[in-house]
């Protein structure tokens, strides 16, 4: 057996891990649903300003998630300088600015893809919109999931509308700052069934290539077809230097959404293994670290609690790993010296090491516990009446 916890390593991971950050998604704090009904739940923020003051409160008590994603027009309001200084008052800042191309009637068929000129015209200028939210908040990065797609066979011209992706993405991208990137999501189905247009990493891949060097691919570990080794492609592209981001959740059948290895904490190890060992963890190495995951039978502040302990888990795990033991027995053909040198390590109980880290960041060490003992979510239950609850979708 590997010894995952040598007092070296445990420095190491320990300085690695107060390093960490991972951002929040502004809708995680508004009600969601099904695909059949919206559930509200008592306290929910009202409006982008009481859904920072969340993601604040998640940062509070985790010290690892310091900004958070907004989605335009979800979380428009009338001045972002003020919301991006309520931000900083509290303690963090804007992250990424997603844009919505799936909630306009005129995107039925299509938005940058559309047959129709004028449509993919009106796509492109809300991007316009997005890239004014990020210069007023901050913002680097400008995050698109395109849910254009088609349902049937000969329904559209899959070739033209590649080409018209193409250059609607270009449009896009030209009218980027220096120092901000455009981050090209995927997914495999969803909305449409028979051919998204950005059903793959590799697609995604392909369209970040030809723009140019600010845009990178975005990773949500819901948006793959079971059993698909998502550590190969984050290995992939961590190779050519264009991962630019995660959007992690879990994963059992479809885009579940839910809370981060909760359905497959291996998985997330194999992840984060992959990371550590591109020495992609620091923070300069330009991978975004985002949570994509809000469902609707967990209280939303909890919710992220959890999902960030759970990244944070994977991660101290993936940095005990014995890399030597794991590159000698890989040299030398020992296969199960090599798989167990990953095993040890996963199966090493980390919640000591991350209970040190956060003692040392002035933390409670358990801050699910923490929270749940606050009283905080009774006082917003108690606080935040009337009004209308932010809520996906709307
Ligand atoms: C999509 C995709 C995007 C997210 C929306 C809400 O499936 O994962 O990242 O912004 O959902
Ligand atoms: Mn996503």
């Amino acid at each position: 057996m590997t010894d995952p916890g040598t007092p070296d390593r445990r420095a190491r991971a320990l300085a690695a891990l107060a390093d960490q950050t991972i951002e929040l998604p502004s809708w995680a704090f508004g009600n969601s649903g099904t695909r059949f009904k919206v559930f509200g739940q008592p306290g929910v923020a009202r409006d982008p300003f009481e859904k920072i003051e969340d993601a604040a409160v998640v940062h509070r008590f985790t010290g690892a998630a310091p900004r958070v994603s907004l989605h335009v027009p979800w979380d428009l309001v009338d001045d972002f300088g003020k919301l991006a200084a309520h931000a900083a008052d509290l303690g963090v800042s804007i992250g990424a600015i997603n844009s919505n191309l799936f909630q306009d009637d005129d995107y039925r068929l299509g938005s940058l893809t559309h047959p129709d000129e004028a449509v993919r015209r009106k796509a492109i200028a809300h991007h316009t919109q997005c890239i004014d939210v990020m210069r007023a908040t901050g913002s680097t990065d400008l995050k698109l999931w395109l849910p254009d797609g088609t349902n049937y066979a000969g329904q559209d011209d899959l070739r033209g509308r590649q080409d018209r992706l193409a250059d609607s993405l270009q449009q896009v991208y030209a009218q980027l700052d220096p120092g901000m990137r455009l981050l090209l999501e995927y997914k495999f189905y969803e909305p449409y069934f028979y051919a998204m247009d950005i059903p793959d990493w590799g697609t995604s891949l392909l369209h970040c290539l030809a723009l140019g060097e600010q845009a990178t691919v975005v990773l949500d570990t819901g948006h793959h077809a079971p059993g698909t080794n998502i550590e190969f492609i984050v290995m992939q592209l961590l190779r050519v230097g264009r991962l630019g981001a995660f959007d992690f959740n879990s994963r059992y059948y479809g885009d579940d959404d839910l809370i981060v290895g909760s359905a497959d904490p291996f998985q997330l190890f194999r992840i984060m293994n992959e990371i550590v060992a591109a020495d992609a963890l620091r923070p300069d190495s330009g991978v975004n670290f985002m949570l994509d995951q809000c469902h609707n039978i967990e209280p939303k502040i909890p919710g992220q609690i959890r999902s960030v302990m759970n990244v944070q888990e994977a991660t101290a795990k993936a940095l005990l790993v014995d890399r030597e033991a794991l590159a000698a027995a890989q040299a030398s053909g020992d296969v199960l010296g090599a798989h167990g040198a990953l095993t040890d390590a996963f199966g090493t109980d980390v919640r000591p090491l991350l209970a040190e880290l956060r003692e040392s960041q002035g933390l409670d060490l358990d801050p699910y516990a923490a929270y749940a003992r606050s009283g905080h979510q009774e006082r917003i239950a108690r606080e935040r009446v009337g009004g209308t609850q932010a809520s996906w979708g709307a």
